[in-house]
């Protein structure tokens, strides 16, 4: 396609779908009330709650809707569902770890539990808010349809209108539904486990009726940070949108910088700038946070917030002016021990803490925005993150539908995580098999990942082509890229490890050049002949020869690594009846916890990367 068409095209897409972002940003720090716990359940395969016999969607006061409650119907009365014990499930989790039936299950799950009213002045409002629901919820309250939401991975909020809250009981119903399509993002195919359910934090949140719903502050990424050093004197940049325009004043604070500014907000946003004096600069080595506060009439949000600068220039990767290697790894939300999705600060420990024993400094979470925490925790750790939307392989392209999904899904990651100093790299996808439609639809989506974060980088795993022998780097994507990435699987896919030996490279942009996946299964304690496929030996086998081919053959541009992947996971296209039994298992951690050969190797690379930066 011409280059001019494609820009066209790009600017109609983009004009054609903007969502409108009523996401409340970081909920703890306001005043909440958790609606975690034991809810009710139906499982409803035929959707029977939703649609009548016609298979018409009900209307909001009909008996049959699930949405209802048939217990407060006299006993003359017909009724067939309610929400009773046995059949409790936990909030936060996915359903297919809670119960055997509910492993393969794709379809519906109604949710039911009931909340009193919090006490709230007149001057407050109540929000219910889902940290993630996957992958369409749709929210019922006292009978009232409130809202629905599809996207397995982003948060949402619902405003509860004043008259609809009970003092006591109220009567909440999330309809829950994870059938795949194909004109969803993502679609019908993925290598991991579609899990179910309320996977994340709920949580009441009250605000004032004109409130801060989100705020950004960082380094001014124009600004030369050697010369802001040496000055002593940094420019701090900074928004806050109001739920609704309002006029009156803003404070963000800087306790330990003795910073607090003023400003007069009109209308419902503001942007600042303000000056700060010596700032301890966040990196890996240095995780520093500082407590930040807005305030806006009754209302202040404490953050903790990390100031650095990511930028690239030519064939770096740099951080704070500094080249920086990124000793990756990915790492899907799961937690393999208990086979089930992972959503909770002590999850977010476990899996970043095995990181930082591989001596990582930078996690790719695949293949989707993770919850809150691990970002939270990424920050306090100093691990630097690349964050993805699950547009993954076989998109529609062709859909201005599906881009308005995949954007949305986008806006709400960035909106969540753009005060995360670990967030470097916004992804917009995985492997997307290269066309005109396809390099139109993700290059739209590199662009708006940059128009609503210009501070940070955008990647996305890209294709490679294979002529001569030789492996070319040439996806018209990289043109839209800060980063090239690249998934190579040399040695497991096709032929054996040796192959890297003799394995040459070409990379069409002058951009730096990343791996952002490599890797082999394994299974945990299977010890043969390094030829074995599955065995442990192969798998270190396949690290020992990607690594002579990162140091022999690699162009100058090479900036890091994340292998595929941590930890074993569960994949209902992995089918080998002896090592896979529905597992994934190129984790270089078993699914037990067991560190593999592969792990030390992989260990031991990276602590040499490490000695030879010092
Ligand atoms: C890939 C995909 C990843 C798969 C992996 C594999 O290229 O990006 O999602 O799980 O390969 O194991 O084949």
């Amino acid at each position: 396609m011409n280059k001019l068409l494609l820009w066209a095209s790009i600017i109609l897409v983009t004009t054609f779908c903007y969502a409108q972002n009523n996401q409340i940003i970081n909920v703890d720090s306001r005043k909440n009330i958790s609606l975690n716990g034991t809810w009710h359940y139906i499982v409803d395969p035929y959707d029977t709650g939703f649609y009548d016999y016609r298979f018409k969607q009900r209307p909001e006061n009909d008996g049959g809707a699930y949405w209802n409650n048939s217990e407060s119907q006299d006993a003359t009365q017909w009724t067939e569902h309610g929400y009773k014990s046995p059949y409790d499930i936990q909030v936060p989790g996915d359903w297919n770890s809670q119960d055997r039936m509910f492993v393969y299950y794709e379809g519906t799950v109604w949710y039911q539990r009931e909340f009193d009213k919090p006490s709230i002045s007149e001057n407050e409002e109540v929000y219910l808010y889902f940290g993630a629901v996957n992958y369409e919820a749709n929210v019922f309250l006292n009978g009232k349809d409130l809202g629905s939401h599809k996207g397995g991975f982003t948060p949402f909020n619902f405003k509860i209108p004043k008259e609809l809250l009970k003092d006591k009981g109220n009567f909440l119903v999330v309809r829950v539904n994870n059938n795949r399509h194909a004109d969803e993002v993502p679609t019908l195919n993925t290598d991991w486990w579609n899990y179910g359910g309320i996977t994340r934090d709920v949580k009441l949140v009250m605000v004032p009726k004109q409130f801060m719903q989100q705020y950004t502050i960082q380094l001014d990424p124009v600004q030369d940070i050697v010369d802001s050093q040496k000055k002593g004197k940094y420019k701090l940049k900074g928004t806050v949108k109001l739920n609704v325009a309002g006029s009156g004043k803003v404070t963000v604070a800087i306790p330990e910088l003795k910073v607090k500014q003023q400003f007069d907000i009109k209308g419902d946003s503001l942007h600042f700038e303000f000056e700060a004096k010596k700032i301890s600069l966040w990196s890996p080595e240095n995780p520093k946070l500082y407590e930040v506060t807005f305030t806006y009439g009754n209302e202040t949000v404490t953050d903790k917030i990390g100031f650095r600068k990511i930028e690239v220039k030519g064939k770096d990767i740099v951080l704070n002016e500094k080249k920086v290697f990124l000793r990756g790894i990915c790492i899907h939300e799961e937690i393999p021990q208990q086979v089930r999705r992972a959503h909770s600060n002590a999850d977010a420990l476990q899996l970043l803490g095995w990181a930082k024993e591989l001596n990582a400094n930078m996690v790719r979470l695949a293949h989707y925005p993770h919850n809150e925490h691990m970002v939270r925790v990424a920050d306090s750790l100093g691990i630097l993150v690349w964050s993805e939307i699950p547009v993954y392989w076989t998109i529609d392209f062709k859909s201005k539908e599906v881009l308005a999904k995949a954007k949305n899904q986008l806006t709400e990651m960035i909106t969540r995580d753009r005060n995360r100093a670990s967030v470097i790299i916004w992804s917009v996808g995985n492997e997307t098999p290269v066309s005109d439609a396809r390099t139109t639809f993700m290059s739209n989506l590199a662009l708006t990942a940059k128009k609503l974060d210009p501070s940070r980088l955008v990647s996305a795993a890209l294709e490679v082509s294979h002529k001569d022998g030789v492996n070319h780097v040439d996806d018209p994507l990289g043109q839209y890229t800060d980063i090239v990435s690249l998934n190579e699987y040399l040695g497991w896919y096709g032929s054996t490890p040796d192959q890297c030996r003799t394995a040459r490279w070409t990379v069409a942009y002058n951009k730096p050049f990343f791996i952002s996946e490599t890797g082999a299964e394994g299974n945990f304690g299977f010890h043969a002949d390094k030829t074995a496929r599955f065995s442990e030996e192969y798998q270190e086998w396949y690290y020992n020869e990607q690594i002579a081919m990162f140091k022999r053959s690699f162009p100058d541009s090479f900036s890091g690594i994340s292998p595929w992947i941590l930890a074993d996971f569960r994949s209902p296209r992995r089918n080998n009846p002896t090592y896979q039994e529905g597992w994934n298992t190129k984790g270089l951690i078993s699914k037990n916890g067991e560190r593999k050969k592969a792990f030390y190797i992989m260990q031991a690379y990276y602590k040499q990367i490490m000695e030879k930066e010092k």
